[in-house]
């Protein structure tokens, strides 16, 4: 063991990190130890402002005693309970709740454990949907280049990051992309939705529909807002014009909101931010605060009405987990939902958004930036690749802002900001302050 190892009392050699360059980390390991509201705490005792809300997930802030007791009480109650032909009444309560939150006529949830869970029940529902209404030819998926969908083999199929498919095989033989909706030329600086680009959406209509027949596509899957791939914001009326295409040819809309669900847009979902209505949805993440894993799908009612025909005594679905409707996972989402709901943090979210826009446009015009893009409390810092060295500019960034206090996330030479909704003015500057000096700084 190393020097830190051996301080920390860790060996750092067994955990192979995910999506990590772990060689590096332990030779020069970013540990933290404790979280509360908005900072970590590292394993110097240096408080870190989280700028992330974790990986996204955590959007009321760390160490809440509401969902922290409802955890411990449940643990206490029931540990585990089956929900295969079985039940228990947290996963209904939660479930109840998820529904409540979810727009009008959405009032059915599936559980998962994670997000790219979430995203594989989500293309097997649209897949068994079409099949159980007779279309059982329907089984090309759509996806969108850029998406980021988790990392089953749906997921990665139907998702557009080169890195997380080439390595991978043939993936999902019935799968084809639209392009995605970023335009440095004419969307750069865009405050909140571009204005330009909503004729992405027409490559549906004028290239797949009529490349592979409506009649042979199930569904198109696609985040409201893309995350992973540097927060690309939709220009206004594409994600509308998606719905119309989708409505006209029979084909499912899916809207990915693992990290746009739960107030991140200063909506419970993307949806109700754009106006626009899936028929499926995912979620994870912010459901339990980050707390216990938990993802999962809501079905529109006509959806989910297609698979209750037949027998009764018919298991109408084959699909799910051991651990779908976990029993502290769910006592953990009727907490978070009812925190959010107490404290009005999607509202919250709403109100702060326009300084938070404000503060990071003002960013604008130093060393390599090159855009600026913000939604709800989403923000994104592009800066130009080093040459030769795609991504090294803004693992740089992160890692001087990491050590001047503030946690951003890199994502190729793109650096995100998602902070918990909790999220004070005073926050804000300092992010956008360590991020000023950072950029300054780095090469
Ligand atoms: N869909 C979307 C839209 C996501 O953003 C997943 C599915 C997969 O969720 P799980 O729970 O299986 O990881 C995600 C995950 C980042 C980052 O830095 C984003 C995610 C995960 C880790 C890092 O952008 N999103």
């Amino acid at each position: 063991m190393g020097r830190l190892e051996i301080e920390l009392g860790v060996d750092l050699s067994a955990f192979w990190m995910p999506f990590s360059a772990n060689r590096q980390f332990k030779q020069a390991p970013r540990l933290l130890v404790g979280a509360k509201d908005m900072h970590y705490t590292a394993h110097d005792g240096r408080k870190v402002l989280d700028g992330t809300a974790g990986l996204w997930c955590v959007n009321a802030g760390h160490g809440r005693e509401k969902i922290i007791n409802a955890v411990k009480a449940q643990l206490d109650v029931l540990d585990y309970a089956p929900t295969f032909q079985m039940g228990h009444p947290k996963a209904f309560e939660a479930a109840q709740k998820i529904a409540a939150l979810a727009p009008a006529g959405m009032d059915h949830v599936f559980f998962a454990n994670s997000g790219s869970e979430a995203v594989d029940s989500a293309l097997k529902i649209a897949l068994a949907y079409h099949r159980a209404r007779g279309e059982g030819q329907r089984t090309l998926l759509v996806g969108r280049e850029r998406g980021y969908h988790g990392t089953g083999f749906g997921g990665i199929s139907v998702g557009g990051m080169t890195n997380n498919r080439k390595t991978f095989g043939n993936l999902l033989p019935r799968v084809d992309h639209l392009r995605h909706t970023w335009d440095l030329e004419r969307q750069a600086y865009s405050r909140g939705q571009p204005e330009w680009g909503a004729h992405f959406a027409d490559e549906l209509e004028q290239r797949i529909i009529p490349l592979h027949d409506a009649t042979n596509i199930a569904a198109v899957i696609v985040e409201p807002v893309a995350g992973s791939t540097g927060g690309l914001i939709p220009p206004k009326g594409y994600l509308e014009r998606l719905r119309a295409i989708c409505d006209k040819y029979g084909l499912l809309l899916i809207f990915d909101e693992v990290i746009t669900g739960f107030g991140r847009l200063g909506k419970a979902f993307a949806a109700d931010h754009f106006g626009v209505t899936p028929d499926l949805m995912t979620f994870a993440k912010g459901v339990t605060n980050g707390t216990i894993p938990m993802g999962g799908v809501v079905a529109r009612n006509q959806v989910y009405d297609a698979f209750m025909q037949g027998p009764e005594a018919a298991i109408e679905l084959f699909h799910g987990y051991t651990y779908s409707g976990h029993p502290v996972a769910a006592a953990a989402a009727s907490a978070t939902i009812d925190l959010y709901r107490e404290e009005g943090l999607f509202e919250r979210a709403a109100a702060i958004a326009p300084y938070f826009e404000q503060a990071l446009h003002s960013l604008k015009g130093l060393p390599n930036v090159i855009d600026i893009r913000n939604l709800g409390l989403i923000g994104v810092i592009e800066v130009a690749a080093r040459p030769g060295a795609v991504g090294a500019r803004a693992f740089d960034a992160f890692v001087d802002c990491y050590a001047n206090g503030l946690l951003v996330r890199p994502a190729g030479d793109t650096l995100a900001l998602s902070p918990p909704l909790i999220v004070e003015k005073s926050h804000i500057d300092q992010m956008v302050a360590t991020l000023a000096a950072a950029l300054k700084r780095i090469k």
